[in-house]
This record gives structure tokens, sequence and C-alpha cells, in this order.
């Protein structure tokens, strides 16, 4: 169960605004363990793939257009259930309908502009992260903090 990964992206809004140091600070106190990290400009076809899901809704374009117009910040964190965690810890689609506390909570008001994109269940993470990421990317390492964060 620790070694459940998941695949978080801080979007172009997050990365223009300047709050990827926040979130990382947020999921490394948490007790978690960043095992991949990477920026780029997604392509158009990855954003695209991302997104399969969702390419009947109307939002799809400028969901894709949005994406892939500025840096993004492409992670993998693992821990026990970090998945659903990672979910509450951003909060919901919506920001406005997000608690204070989450990451959209305070720091987002649009849907469109919610700032961090975190995978839905542990099959989509594994999809997603083999997505974004080649196998030699990720790091598995064990943090001498760990003792004090599992017993
Ligand atoms: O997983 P999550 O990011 O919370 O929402 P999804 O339903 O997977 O939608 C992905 C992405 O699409 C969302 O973060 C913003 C955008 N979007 C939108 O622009 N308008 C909507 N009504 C719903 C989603
Ligand atoms: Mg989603």
């Amino acid at each position: 169960a620790r070694t459940e990964r998941t695949f978080i992206a801080v979007k172009p809004d997050g990365m223009n605004r300047g709050i990827l140091g926040n979130i990382i600070s947020r999921f490394e106190a948490k007790g978690y363990k960043l095992v991949g990290i990477k920026t780029l400009v997604p392509s158009k076809q990855l954003a695209e793939e991302h997104y399969s899901a969702l390419k009947e809704k109307p939002f799809f374009k400028d969901l894709v257009d949005f994406i892939t117009s500025g840096p993004v910040c492409a992670m993998v964190w693992e821990g026990e259930q970090v998945v659903v965690t990672a979910r509450k810890m951003i909060g919901e689609t919506n920001p406005l309908s997000s608690a204070p506390g989450t990451i959209r909570g305070d720091f987002a008001v649009d849907v469109g502009r919610n700032v961090i994109h975190g995978s839905d269940a542990v099959e989509t993470a594994q999809r997603e992260i083999s997505l974004w990421f080649e196998q030699g990317e990720l790091t598995a390492w064990e943090p001498t903090s760990a003792v004090w964060i599992y017993e």
C-alpha cells in the first residue's frame, strides 16, 4: 500500500503564478515521497491523450489549448493511499466548491484555471504515469524519515 503512486501536474496557471513550491511543500509535509519530476510544455498529442476520457465534452478544446499553452510541472508522488488523499488535498474540480485549506480552495477561482491535476483512481494513475514518464525517469528511494511517517 505504501508504494501506491499518483500523477500530479501543476498546470500553466500554477507555474506562472509561482505556487509550484507551495504545492510541492504540501505533499512533502504530508509525508509523501517524490519519485519523479520534470517541467515541459505538453504537446497537443500528449494533452489529448491525457484527457482522452473528456474528448466529447464541450470544454475539451479549451482544456487542451490551456494545458499546452505553457509549462507544466509533471510529478509522481508515492505513499499510502496517495491517490485518494492527493484528490482531497487538491479539492473539487470547481475551485469555488473547494474548501479553504485545499489547493484549489486556496489558490483558484475558475474551473478552467484550477492550477493542478491529480489522478482520480489507482488505474488512472498508472495510465497517466506511463503516459508522462519513462520508467528510467522514476526514482525508487527510501527517505530516512520513513520510520517517522509509517509505524
Ligand atoms: O479531475 P479534475 O481535474 O478535478 O476534473 P475533470 O472532470 O477530470 O476535468 C478535467 C479538467 O477539465 C478540470 O480540471 C478543468 C476542466 N473542466 C472544465 O474546464 N470545465 C468543466 N465543466 C469541467 C472540467
Ligand atoms: Mg480528472
